[in-house]
């Protein structure tokens, strides 16, 4: 692949994000068509039993006019007969030259299909590599547990002082952070077809937990219960996305993953507290991202991060947690991210 058909598929990716948090129980597809080194067309998959991203791309030029184009896609074109034909008949249809492909399909149904429909249909197929292999998985991880795991990616975001505190010791937690993170904080939820809590958080701060601005996003809202009984009058039980509010038992968290992924197509999960709820998502191994932004500001006090969590400096180590991409500024904040090692693993795939 030359730097045309690399900066063509980070193109298609950056168009697939743009459906991300919309597409769910699908992935977020982007697709490009281009010849001599002009864009002839773009498209992204936008809402699950809608067009696919390689259809929309080519259902916006004229009959005819993709002859001989190279098509770029970020994810595996699909081979089979969905919600909506298969991606490969409209590219041979279309004429197609070259196809050059982001991730493969993690759905069993497609996985490996649409590479050998096209191959053998005389087109030619190239799988990306480097860092646009990088960001086509990194963009896939949601729908790859989707279906690899059963359950979805969870990422937990938390808002921190320098010595690690989510909250001042006299209990006061709100705008530990600065506005700029809190804009990406929201980037993050319209990402994420799911926002978690802990019922101690639904209480203390009554949040709506809903992205601002939504941008079409109508995450769920899981509030996880163990002890204490939910507060009913709160904002997610009562504003007009109630019906969007999903009241869950917080004693088994992979269970609670796995009734999401199956029963409500959830791809990925942001949780966003409390400290105890953190810990325990941490406790059972379950938590597949940190985003960890940090204010500029000393607390202090008795309590870490993960209310009653702790861990020995063996059990840290195999929460196996790696560094992705650089640590990034937001105003007076710094955001770092961090993937367990086992999580991209076992999303990733092995080709
Ligand atoms: C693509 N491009 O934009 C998407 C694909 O029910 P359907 O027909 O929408 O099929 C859904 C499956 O098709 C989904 O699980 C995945 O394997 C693939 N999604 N494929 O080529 C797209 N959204
Ligand atoms: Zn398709």
């Amino acid at each position: 692949m030359n730097a045309f058909d690399r900066r063509m598929l980070r193109r298609a990716i950056a168009l697939a994000r743009r459906g991300e948090g919309l597409t769910r129980p699908n992935p977020p597809v982007g697709a490009v068509v281009a010849r001599d080194g002009r864009i002839l067309a773009t498209g992204f998959h936008r809402v699950a039993g809608g067009l696919h991203a390689e259809a929309a791309a080519l259902a916006a030029l004229p009959e005819g006019a993709a002859r001989g184009a190279d098509l770029y896609v970020s994810l595996e074109p699909c081979s089979t007969h969905g919600r909506q034909p298969p991606c490969v008949e409209a590219i041979l249809r279309a004429g197609i030259r070259r196809v050059a492909m982001g991730a493969r399909d993690p759905n069993p149904r497609n996985a490996g299909g649409g590479i050998a429909a096209l191959r053998a249909a005389g087109v030619a197929v190239e799988e990306a590599d480097g860092a646009e292999k990088d960001a086509a998985r990194e963009l896939l991880r949601p729908f790859a547990s989707f279906w690899r795991r059963g359950r979805p990616w969870v990422r937990l975001k938390l808002a921190l002082s320098l010595d690690g505190r989510i909250a001042a010791a006299d209990g006061t937690s709100r705008w530990i952070t600065g506005p700029a993170a809190r804009k990406d904080v929201q980037a993050w939820r319209r990402a994420s077809d799911a926002i978690l809590v802990g019922a101690g958080t639904v209480r203390a701060d009554d949040p709506s937990l809903l992205p601002r601005p939504a941008r079409g996003r109508q995450p769920w809202r899981v509030v996880l219960q163990r002890k204490h009984p939910l507060p009913g009058n709160a904002k997610v039980f009562t504003d007009a996305a109630r019906e969007r509010t999903l009241a869950m038992d917080g004693g088994d968290l992979l269970r609670v993953l796995r009734t999401l992924a199956e029963k409500h197509g959830v791809l990925s999960v942001l949780c966003e507290g409390g400290g105890e709820t953190a810990g325990a998502l941490l406790a059972a191994g379950l938590v597949d991202e940190l985003l960890l932004f940090y204010a500029p500001k000393w607390l202090g006090g008795p309590r870490g991060a993960t209310g009653s969590a702790f861990f020995s400096l063996a059990e840290a180590e195999a929460q196996g947690f790696g560094w992705a991409g650089r640590p990034k500024r937001f105003g007076d904040d710094w955001r770092m991210r961090l993937v367990r090692k086992e999580s991209a693993r076992e999303t990733d795939g092995t080709d």
